[in-house]
């Protein structure tokens, strides 16, 4: 693997008040391998709750941001006010923004160079749908979320990785262990190629899909799986600890 270990947890847009609360508490008194990063996204609205009650253990991300300046941009976050919050790092790409809402990768592309050049660390993800996986367009998928990274970023020094198939997102349908690795090697190869050999051997990529306190373990052992982005199972504090400790 590369660099140190990496676990974030997505909330997604879940949660309330006392939920959050709840989960911020059990994470305060997980035990936690020192060797690891984590970080957490809340939706935005708790963003300042949760950075004022968790552990400085764990980093906080949000899980958008605007292209640019803030402004006249109706219901909008930029990354000024995120970092004003704490945020040191923002998911951007995720197949859910990708997908439901339409995004498209140069507008992806906008925000990560846009989030990087202001200092915020970006969890880029990217992922094939079923349709394109069963017609053996992983990798071509892959790498073309991943030029359009690559075009937009001037540095790669904080971006992480994470490739989470669309058909394991919340179905309860992980990635194989092999499944996984085959695409994390091609990431890296693709950025050996088309980016720089100390890019692609320094580059953390996390899987995402489905990964709970069952299957991490094994999911953990492949070589060039260097974390996780974690939806449903960080919502429950004693399990995403769990995740966070499969380190190996
Ligand atoms: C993938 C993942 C978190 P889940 O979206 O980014 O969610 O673990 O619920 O599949």
């Amino acid at each position: 693997g590369s660099g140190k270990f990496f676990v974030g947890g997505n909330w997604k847009c879940n949660g309330t008040g006392d939920s959050i609360s709840k989960l911020v508490s059990d994470l305060n008194s997980a035990i936690l391998e020192s060797d690891v990063d984590v970080v957490v996204a809340p939706p935005f609205v708790y963003i300042d709750q949760v950075k004022n009650s968790l552990s400085d253990r764990i980093e906080i991300a949000a899980q958008n941001c605007w292209t640019g300046k803030g402004g006249a941009f109706t219901g909008e976050i930029s990354v000024e006010q995120l970092k004003d919050l704490g945020c040191k790092w923002v998911v951007l790409g995720h197949s859910e923004r990708r997908h439901i809402i339409g995004e498209d990768d140069q507008f992806i592309g906008k925000k990560a160079a846009y989030a990087l050049s202001e200092g915020l660390g970006v969890i880029a993800c990217i992922g094939e749908l079923l349709e394109e996986r069963e017609a053996g367009k992983t990798f071509d998928v892959c790498f073309q979320q991943l030029k359009a990274f690559a075009d937009a970023v001037p540095s790669w020094d904080k971006v992480v990785i994470a490739y989470e198939p669309v058909w394991a997102i919340g179905t309860g349908k992980v990635a194989t262990p092999e499944q996984a690795q085959e695409v994390h090697v091609a990431v890296r190869d693709w950025l050996n190629k088309n980016v720089s050999a100390d890019v692609s051997s320094k580059t953390r990529i996390i899987y995402g899909g489905s990964v709970n306190g069952g299957n991490c373990a094994e999911l953990a052992k492949q070589e060039d799986i260097d974390g996780f982005l974690v939806g449903g199972a960080s919502l429950k504090g004693p399990e995403f600890a769990t995740i966070i400790n499969s380190v190996t």
